[in-house]
């Protein structure tokens, strides 16, 4: 049976109440067209009131002992688990991916609390011998004060928990704005946190638009960190209202991804590596594979098969367990892609599959696009260079792996990468020279896990990496203290003899 919402308008969730909203918009089913709930529009108001209960409760949080955090995001991922089904189900309502998929993502969010809350019993500093006799010295993570963090449709439930477990964990109290288009996850994240026991006031969730709610957050004098997934532009916007205030940002903003197929590559394994990341989640992720570098003597081996494996790609509502490919989040993603349609025939590439979206009978009310294959693709076109986060993929030939590396990493993202060959010295010289956050060997440029550090190079983001235990970098800082215990005044430096 399908599950359903205890609600029919999602509330804001500050200082441990659930705030009825004033202005609300709908949150649309990308696979029927049919509203399922109402998510409030925030403003500056309740950006103020989530911030001021944060900063509040971030000071109790902070002397809470980390271990005992942690205990709280055990209870978290026990909730979750416990609830793994249903909000599967709500995922793919809200957000189109398939059931399997949708499994997987919340899945990633189970991992995560689990490896998060370990990490309350390590949050490991550094011991260090002090330049002078009977002096300590050590440096220690602290917790920033009050973070905000800005979440994408894409991943509503794993990237909020990359960003709000380790946040917590590390004393942190959280501002969070999920995206208005899949907000559900949100709503249900912040009911297992109260359940869990979580102190009101450590999270935060305010929803609303980025224009609006999120530039308010990015530019709130108290919260100290902005940790934002998402679009490029809107990336670069914050990156630069952050730097004028000297604050902490953390970005992910997508990429441009490509697997390498060379002339050993075992084909069969490739077209499978290249049909999930490239297909998987209609290509709406930031790690989908978007580009195919390919030896030119396996060219068209390469595109028989795949064109034979696109065959069974099933393509409709994700509720259902038959269907490979979801529809696309809403008409502005489908007609994004529609334009690259135009763009990559003009360009001279060859439209060898798919170009279209899909109406009619079992599709209406959606935004279905058929999954695309352009060949003989050149590396500078713009399908082969601009992210078009949806199901199409560009084969590009090229003569040798010099040749292929240079095509992988003559674009302005670097998240992740992939190739598939037998050679070892191929695969040393590859995860060497690829200029990417991610390598894969023998596997698509998807399926990230949680215990490694997320994101990428160049355009990517920031240098700063989502999950793994780097991901403690952007929520805390580094403090050196020195004890000093020979009684008697030393100057560092100075009294070394
Ligand atoms: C994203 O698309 O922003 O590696 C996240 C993956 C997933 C996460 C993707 N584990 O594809």
């Amino acid at each position: 049976m399908a599950v359903s919402l205890d609600t029919t308008k999602l509330a804001n969730y500050i200082d441990g109440k659930w705030i009825e909203p004033v202005k609300t918009t709908p949150v649309i089913n990308p696979a029927t067209g049919e509203e399922i709930v109402q998510v409030p529009l925030s403003g500056e108001s309740s950006v103020n009131e989530a911030v001021a209960a944060a900063k509040k409760a971030q000071k109790e949080w902070a002397l809470v002992p980390a271990p005992q955090r942690a205990e709280i995001l055990y209870e978290v991922g026990n909730l979750l688990k416990e609830r793994k089904e249903r909000l599967s189900q709500l995922l793919t309502m809200e957000n189109g991916k398939v059931l399997e998929e949708a499994r997987g993502e919340v899945q990633e969010g189970i991992d995560m609390a689990f490896y998060m809350a370990g990490e309350g019993r390590r949050l490991f500093g550094q011991t260090t011998p002090a330049e002078l006799k009977n002096k300590f010295a050590m440096s220690q993570r602290v917790p920033v004060g009050v973070v905000g963090i800005i979440t994408p449709w894409n991943f509503p439930i794993a990237i909020a928990t990359w960003k709000s477990f380790p946040a917590i964990v590390a004393g942190n109290a959280v501002v969070w704005k999920p995206a208005t288009e899949t907000p559900i996850m949100a709503y249900e994240l912040a009911k297992i946190f109260e359940e869990a026991g979580l102190p009101k006031g450590v999270i935060n969730v305010v929803f609303g638009s980025g224009s609006e709610t999120g530039n308010k957050m990015v530019h709130h004098k108290d919260i100290r960190v902005i940790s934002f997934t998402g679009s490029n532009d809107v990336g670069r916007n914050i990156a630069s209202d952050c730097g004028k205030q000297l604050k902490k940002v953390s970005l992910e903003m997508g990429g441009k991804n490509a697997v390498i197929v060379m002339d050993d590559a075992d084909l069969d394994l490739a077209v499978e590596g290249i049909l999930w990341s490239a297909f998987g989640t209609s290509g709406q992720r930031c790690t989908a594979c978007s580009r195919v570098i390919v030896h030119e003597s396996v060219k068209e081996e390469l595109e028989d098969k795949l064109l034979e494996a696109m065959k069974d790609l099933t393509i409709g509502n994700g509720l259902d367990e038959s269907i490979k490919v979801g529809p696309i989040i809403n008409k502005a993603g489908l007609e994004k892609i529609k334009s690259y349609m135009d763009i990559g025939k003009e360009e001279g590439a060859t439209l060898l599959e798919g170009g279209y979206e899909l109406t009619g009978v079992g599709y209406q009310g959606g935004h279905f696009f058929a999954p695309t294959l352009f060949t003989d693709a050149k590396a500078d076109m713009r399908i082969a260079q601009e992210e078009i986060f949806g199901p199409v993929v560009s084969l590009i030939p090229v003569k040798n792996l010099e040749e292929a590396i240079e095509v992988n990493n003559g674009v302005s993202f670097g998240l992740s990468s992939s190739i598939f060959t037998r050679d070892v010295n191929r695969v040393f010289q590859a995860q060497r020279d690829l200029d990417t956050g991610i390598v894969y060997v023998n596997a698509g440029t998807t399926g990230a896990e949680i215990h490694l550090p997320f994101g990428g190079t160049k355009g990517t983001g920031n240098g700063h990496r989502d999950s793994g235990v780097q991901a403690l970098d952007v929520f805390t800082e580094w403090k050196a203290v020195y004890v000093d215990y020979s009684g008697k005044l030393q100057r560092a430096q100075i009294d070394v003899d």
